[in-house]
């Protein structure tokens, strides 16, 4: 017996997880060493105090609920898009594209959730939601970042470059840069498209076993989307980020079928307000709606997660009838690059794992074999990103129209709500909507207006970003419906109708 095996096995006796060894026996060698190079791999005694921290945290917040140091966040750090006026948003757009040109501003994706409820084996952007142009979420967004790039030289006369930083995990890793590069990067710069990746972290019983994927691998998941500050430093992207002399970094999650990558006005809005740290919000729809809320904890800007917020806190309400904690954060956050610098520069970031309660695939003690149970019966511990705005100096908030920029993407077709359909049907309304506030009329195959939930309406975003530059193309026109703006026709010109015609491949619902 190797004295490796033997020191391997007292170290685990020593933490209760001699358990890991328990297929050993009925192992190849080859199996056997990828068992023990895998737990060598691991911190044993440092993933047990974080799975023990995050349960105790989470047991502190049973008996006293983060409830008691939860307050809303001061009104004068928060600006509205609907209450700003054209000119306002215009002269905070024009700032953000300014600093666009200037090589100032990259937008970084979170791309390294499993996309565990929508079921699919394959990064969530690769999806297709089923557009007439069947375009996927990467697809969308890779465009909508090429059209700033020119609106930014339009502007300036400067060429601005926009850095996509997108953060993989092991899952999703490979897949994602096999799609970019299939399809040359949707017209990007490939030095443009920086993809970088997260750590895992082991997976554990309710009793804090570290579980066991194969009798031969430890299970084990993303370290959830606070990662970043680590993977950040790991994998020297924040070096590149202060070589490329960026100020502004535009965070956002996936699955936003509207995100709009480094939007401008955001941008803008971040560094009037000279802000560290800024989240985009919605107004909740719902009291418990799976977003968190932007508030105070202990007097510093945090976010609550919806997983984490009482009922109590999230139905609470306003002498005026509207909810306290009514800004709800969206995945969508901007971080100067000063502050991901702190944050990421030392080796422990000081953010705290969460629990997340999942059904988590595992060897079965008799055959050997992997499987999920359709229940949870494990826990994943991860860090979630917003969990640095407490460490900002200072602190905005950006609230947008849910209608005009939040539609997630999060459930398998069928399901209630966010699903392939619900993304779908939100980009084509907004759509319309900019259509018709430009004066376009939306008709059938008979010429007759239809109804806006009937429009079939896709703006290429390499037509418009959000809405500029349609009112030549589209006052006073009648446009036929299922309809696809796209920029080969010329647009110094207007357009016929059957410029504008392009059937969908398939019926859209
Ligand atoms: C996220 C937000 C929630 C709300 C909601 C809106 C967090 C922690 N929660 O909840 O407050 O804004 O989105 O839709 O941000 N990801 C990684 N690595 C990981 C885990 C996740 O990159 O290890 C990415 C994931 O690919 C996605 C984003 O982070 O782009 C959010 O992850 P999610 O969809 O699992 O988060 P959700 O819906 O619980």
């Amino acid at each position: 017996m190797p004295s490796d095996y033997d020191a391997l096995k007292s170290k685990l006796e020593a933490h209760g997880q001699a358990h890991l060894l328990y297929f050993r026996d009925r192992l190849t060698d080859s199996e056997r060493n990828s068992l023990i190079a895998d737990i060598a791999e691991i911190n044993v005694e440092e993933s047990l105090e974080h799975f023990q921290q995050a349960m105790l945290a989470e047991s502190q917040n049973d008996t006293k609920p983060l409830d008691s140091s939860m307050e809303p966040v001061p009104q004068d750090i928060c600006g509205s898009a609907s209450e700003s006026s054209p000119e306002e948003l215009e002269s905070l757009e024009n700032r953000g594209l300014r600093l666009m040109a200037e090589g100032k501003v990259a937008t970084l994706l979170l791309a390294g959730g499993q996309g565990t409820r929508l079921g699919v084996v394959y990064p969530k952007g690769m999806y297709d939601i089923g557009l007439p142009s069947h375009k996927s979420l990467y697809q969308l967004q890779a465009e909508r970042i090429l059209r700033l790039q020119i609106l930014a030289e339009e502007l300036t006369g400067q060429k601005a470059t926009i850095p996509w930083y997108i953060m993989t995990s092991e899952h999703t890793r490979e897949p994602t840069i096999q799609f970019l590069s299939d399809r040359n990067y949707f017209g990007l710069d490939p030095m443009q498209v920086l993809v970088f990746e997260q750590g895992m972290m082991v997976c554990f019983s309710p009793e804090g076993k570290i579980l066991l994927e194969t009798p031969s691998r430890l299970a084990r998941a993303p370290d959830g989307n606070g990662g970043l500050f680590r993977a950040l430093r790991d994998s020297g992207i924040i070096d590149d980020m202060e070589k490329r002399g960026l100020v502004y970094v535009h965070v956002y999650g996936v699955d936003n079928v509207l995100v709009r990558p480094a939007d401008p006005i955001f941008v803008g809005y971040c560094d009037e307000k000279g802000a560290e740290c800024a989240a985009k919000v919605v107004h909740k729809a719902l009291p418990r709606e799976a977003v968190g809320v932007i508030c105070l904890v202990d007097g510093k800007y945090n976010v609550v997660e919806y997983s984490e917020l009482t009922t109590e806190k999230a139905e609470q309400r306003g002498p005026d009838g509207r909810l306290t904690y009514c800004l709800g954060s969206i995945c969508n956050h901007i971080f100067s690059v000063p502050f991901l610098k702190r944050i990421s520069g030392s080796k422990k970031d000081g953010l705290k794992y969460h629990i997340a309660r999942k059904s988590i695939p595992v060897a079965d003690p008799d055959t050997g074999e992997s499987k999920a149970p359709s229940k949870p019966n494990g826990i994943k511990i991860e860090k979630f990103v917003f969990d640095a705005f407490p460490l900002a100096k200072t602190f905005a908030c950006w609230e947008v129209r849910r209608e005009d920029e939040f539609s997630p993407l999060k459930n398998r077709p069928g399901e209630s709500a966010d699903t392939p359909k619900t993304a779908r049907q939100a980009l084509l309304s907004f759509h319309q909507r900019l259509i018709a506030a430009q004066g376009g009329i939306i008709v059938d195959e008979d010429g007759h207006p239809i109804s806006p939930e009937d429009a079939i309406v896709e703006i290429s975003p390499l037509v418009s970003y959000r809405g500029e530059g349609l009112t030549p193309l589209v006052e006073g026109q009648r446009l036929r419906s299922p309809l696809q703006l796209n920029p080969t026709v010329n647009h110094s010109k207007k357009l016929a109708d059957s410029d504008l015609f392009l059937p969908p491949e398939e019926t859209v619902h």
